[in-house]
């Protein structure tokens, strides 16, 4: 008997490719719905920081493409924490942790919740997690603040970009609506 998940879930891969446009780089690995499945799934694969620069991974429900473009995403937002200095180790607990909060269903409106995604870049590695409707202002901020709680932050900032900013807004100086 393994432990059922509230949701089904959908790693992703994104891995930089000059050649390719963005939706291209993107691929679906494994889906998994059980807490024995998501360790094997979690076990298996590189932590964070293994990866090569320019590589994400993504883990979204079931049905809900990693992109700005999803349906669940197209209307939402992200609460993104920036780790610029951070140690290998914690870059890995907070995607540890984070990911064990959304599949656990640790977040009040956790229906708003549609993944969690970490960008490892040199100039700083960030995670984020997705939510669906960014004008839902009680849910993003009820999200964000458990966020913070959950992982420890303390006085570290998170932020809340509207991906609708991030579509015409490039780099790391996207608009953000809060930062917490
Ligand atoms: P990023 O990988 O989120 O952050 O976005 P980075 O600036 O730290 O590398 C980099 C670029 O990838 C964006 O400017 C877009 O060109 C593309 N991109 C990122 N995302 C999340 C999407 C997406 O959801 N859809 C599309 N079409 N392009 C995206």
């Amino acid at each position: 008997f393994k432990h059922p998940l509230e949701h089904n879930w959908t790693l992703w891969h994104w891995e930089n490719d000059r050649t390719k446009c963005w939706t291209d780089m993107l691929s679906d690995v494994t889906s998994f719905n059980t807490v024995e499945d998501f360790f094997s799934v979690y076990y298996f694969i590189k932590p964070p920081s293994d990866l090569k620069i320019f590589n994400d991974y993504m883990v979204f429900k079931e049905g809900i493409r990693p992109m700005w473009e999803d349906e669940a995403n197209k209307e939402g937002g992200r609460w993104i924490m920036i780790l610029d200095k951070a140690s290998k180790s914690f870059i890995d607990k907070m995607w540890h942790d984070l990911l064990l909060c959304m599949i656990g269903e640790c977040f009040d409106y956790s229906e708003q919740i549609c993944g969690v995604v970490i960008n490892v870049r040199n100039k700083a590695n960030k995670i984020s997690l997705w939510t669906k409707d960014s004008r839902n202002q009680q849910a993003v901020l009820a999200i964000g603040h458990k966020m913070k709680e959950l992982l420890q932050l303390g006085d570290m900032k998170i932020q809340y970009q509207v991906h609708k900013d991030a579509m015409v807004q490039h780099g790391p100086n996207v608009n953000a609506i809060y930062v917490i």
